[in-house]
């Protein structure tokens, strides 16, 4: 059994899609940012980051936190949406990494700009506009080549990318209309099961950044 701390943000979402791909049984923690929940001593105890998704696995005794970090640990540990080649892994490994280090903290930068700010600073607000675009537009680009991001074949790559194609491109003026390959390549990932049930997971009570 896996104890998941989270709340249902792009990244949070990121994780869920990885437990119900590898068919882990988890137990939801809702984590309330904008009470601060994060940074109580109770959550510090499990995460001395103070960030979300965690996961803590009974079975191994390990935590991980972070999406793509949870993302890699889950999928050696069932063998699976990896690649079976050395190449093949390598395209994971270089589009996970491109979502999780460029195209999460892109929108990280975009969202605190945009709607958290109090007031509207010109500079950052358009570095980090123009940040996401020409990432959307690297997938493009590659989704016009292949099925999916690492190849013909769905894996971790992908069930990173999807939130941000679902729930963080959604905040765009128009959306994801300018890509018409990532669209194709969303509503091919939004048809599996495990991404439905993991984008239906709801965190009851608990206030969520939107
Ligand atoms: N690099 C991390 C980023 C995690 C992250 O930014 N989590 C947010 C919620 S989506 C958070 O916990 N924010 C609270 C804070 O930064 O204080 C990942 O990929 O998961």
């Amino acid at each position: 059994m896996i104890d998941f701390y989270w709340v249902p943000t792009a990244n949070g979402q990121r994780a869920a899609i990885l437990l119900e791909e590898t068919g882990e049984q988890y137990r939801l923690h809702p984590v309330d940012l904008m009470r601060g929940e994060h940074l109580a001593p109770e959550y510090l105890a499990v995460n001395p980051v103070g960030k979300t998704p965690t996961l803590v696995d009974a079975e191994t005794g390990v935590t991980v936190y972070g999406t793509l970090a949870i993302g890699l640990y889950l999928c050696d540990k069932h063998g699976m949406l990896l690649g079976d080649s050395l190449t093949t892994r390598a395209a994971v490994y270089h589009w996970a990494g491109l979502v999780a280090s460029d195209l999460g903290p892109a929108f990280t930068g975009q969202y605190i700009f945009n709607v958290m700010a109090p007031e509207r600073l010109e500079f950052p607000v358009r570095y980090f506009d123009e940040q996401v675009v020409r990432l959307l537009s690297a997938l493009e680009h590659r989704l016009t080549e292949t099925a999916f991001l690492a190849g013909e074949a769905y894996s971790l790559a992908d069930a990173l990318a999807y939130p941000a194609a679902a729930t963080s491109a959604a905040r765009l003026p128009e959306g994801l209309q300018p890509f018409p390959a990532l669209q194709r390549w969303q509503h091919t990932v939004a048809e599996r099961p495990a991404v439905q049930r993991a984008m239906a997971l709801s965190a009851e009570g608990v206030d969520v950044p939107a």
